[in-house]
């Protein structure tokens, strides 16, 4: 990551377009690839029941999970019961452009297949909010929705492609966001399609 990357502020939020070279990408693509190995990814329960479209699973001390009983981070793999391996050190490297103070203890990893989409919500579990939320995209695109902190304030929407970084924080780190859709297919990068998000956060207090 030596190259410059210019941060951009799309509808107020800091958005690094080409974060990670195609290089850098399958590179990235590798690791999760070995973090899925030992940490298989899983669909966690909606409130209501019904698995989530998208498949998670993490690197780092946390990972975000869902079932009946509500939402809460977890320091153990829900099947292995095995703690979540390392963070990839490219994946710190570009949480390290947003935040220089404190180091993410969660990557959080979901996986679009064709159809998958994320509703609106509010990343909020974590102990400090004056850290930001950090996301990675790779793969095929994906329709990114933000509105505001809260839930009925309009929404506006742009694509985040393969490569590109951005950071929900400051005034938009509580703004509801979701992803609409994504084009299935587009991208070349993950031979069976789809799309792979890392969100990358610090839950326990610095
Ligand atoms: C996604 N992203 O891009 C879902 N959360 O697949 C998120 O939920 C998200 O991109 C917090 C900060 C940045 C994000
Ligand atoms: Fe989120």
């Amino acid at each position: 990551m030596e190259h410059e990357i210019p941060v951009e502020i799309i509808h107020e939020v800091m958005v690094a377009r080409g974060a990670l070279t195609n290089a850098e990408q399958r590179a990235l693509v590798m690791d999760l690839r070995e973090i899925a190995k030992v940490a298989p990814p899983f669909s966690p329960m909606t409130g209501w029941g019904k698995p989530m479209s998208v498949k998670i699973t993490a690197a780092g001390r946390f990972c975000w999970f869902s079932d009946r009983k509500g939402y809460r981070y977890i320091e153990a793999h829900p099947q292995t019961g095995n703690p979540f391996p390392p963070i990839p050190p490219l994946a710190l490297a570009v949480w390290e452009r947003f935040e220089s103070r404190v180091p993410p203890d969660c990557c959080l990893i979901n996986y679009y297949g064709e159809g998958a989409r994320m509703g609106l919500h509010q990343d909020r579990d974590e102990a400090d909010f004056g850290f930001p939320v950090v996301s990675i995209s790779l793969g095929d695109p994906g329709l990114f929705r933000i509105g505001g902190v809260e839930r009925k304030s309009p929404t506006r929407s742009f694509w985040l492609e393969s490569g590109d970084a951005m950071a929900l924080q400051a005034e938009t780190r509580l703004a509801h966001h979701g992803i609409d859709r994504i084009k299935f297919g587009e991208s070349a990068l993950l031979p069976k399609g789809g799309r792979l998000n890392l969100t990358l956060r610090r839950v326990a207090p610095a």
